[in-house]
């Protein structure tokens, strides 16, 4: 009999026939997101499971569902994962980094750029019939090239965003991080590293890309708003939650801050009425990896850690992108 997993959203047919091929697999089909208590019940019975970020692995899924052996996410985010109650139970965590890097990167710099030059706002005034002349000022915004992109975050995906900015449009780099790069990986950038206070203060256009998680919650808030320059951008292509939405909206009200571009929400896929409500934001629905290829490569390396944590196909036992590679050592 083969071992039973639970790919919990939809996704492409293929990858889910590369997973019959090892595994009983219960889909859904639907793509619902299901509640945690229907989670939990159709995690019954089930080694492994195939998530997204809409799943929440915690201790309360873990313990209804001991026979859990991988939790394998298509994302490389992975704050829907209690890793450490994992880690408790043996469970690995996977996720999906570096494939999604170039995709997710593009898209913030397009969210940026469509910010800073009121991409958005002016074709909503275009659509509604409200071109009726040219002006000297119209939907005048601020420049990208040349500007001071701040990247908060300053992982894969922020050096990606960097490379863009200072090797495409001549930007001058200035990032906070936990901790400072290697000079040899800021040089290529030309990255300065400065106080988080420095960034939101010299920032033409700030760049949230930092992973979520309880120490980063609200990080950028009314006090780090005040901080920023009232020309000044915000793009968030990180986690909602990072951003505290209300105060953003606020300062986006008030002109405290120019524009926003915004992939991600705190409590999505609502979104705050606030947000909703002004128009110097453009808002997208937590799309920054969504190419073909991308999100293909997302599902297969997904897949691949599935069948290898539970010890099937040519890697068996080696998943290619392990969180708590600790778990496989205390299996051998
Ligand atoms: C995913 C993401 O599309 O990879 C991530 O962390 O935020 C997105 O690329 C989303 O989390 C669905 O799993």
């Amino acid at each position: 009999m083969k071992p039973k997993i639970l790919v919990a959203r939809a996704v492409f047919a293929d990858v889910i026939d590369r997973l019959r091929e090892h595994f009983d697999v219960e889909t859904n089909d639907a793509d619902a997101v299901w509640p945690k208590a229907e989670l939990m019940q159709r995690l019954r019975g089930k080694v492994g499971a195939f998530t997204t970020g809409s799943e929440r692995i915690d201790v309360e899924v873990l313990d209804a569902n001991p026979q859990l052996r991988a939790v394998c996410n298509m994302a490389v985010g992975y704050n829907n994962f209690d890793v450490d109650a994992c880690t408790a139970r043996g469970v690995l965590c996977t996720n999906t980094p570096e494939v999604l890097t170039e995709s997710t990167a593009d898209f913030g710099f397009a969210l940026m750029m469509a910010a800073a030059r009121r991409i958005c706002e002016s074709e909503h005034f275009l659509r509604a019939g409200r071109w009726t002349k040219w002006s000297y000022d119209m939907f005048a915004g601020g420049d990208v090239h040349g500007a001071t992109l701040g990247v908060l975050g300053m992982g894969r995906i922020g050096q990606a965003i960097a490379r863009r900015g200072a090797l495409g449009f001549g930007m001058r780099v200035i990032y906070h991080n936990r901790s400072r790069l290697d000079p040899a990986v800021e040089a290529p950038l030309r990255a300065q590293y400065v106080s988080k206070e420095e960034l939101l203060r010299r920032s033409d256009h700030l760049m949230i890309v930092v992973p979520y998680g309880p120490a980063v919650h609200h990080a950028i808030g009314a006090a780090e708003l005040a901080l920023m320059k009232p020309t000044a951008t915000l793009t968030n292509i990180a986690r909602g939650g990072v951003v505290d939405d209300a105060a953003l909206a606020d300062a986006l009200r008030e002109r405290r801050i120019a524009a926003a571009g915004l992939d991600v929400f705190e409590g999505e896929p609502k979104v705050h009425a606030g947000l909703l409500a002004v128009s110097n934001v453009v808002l997208t629905p937590h799309i920054a990896s969504a190419t073909e290829a991308t999100r293909r490569a997302m599902a297969d390396l997904a897949a691949d850690n599935l069948i290898a944590a539970l010890g099937c196909g040519p890697n068996a036992g080696r998943p290619p992108t392990p969180l708590n590679p600790e778990v496989l050592q205390r299996r051998t």
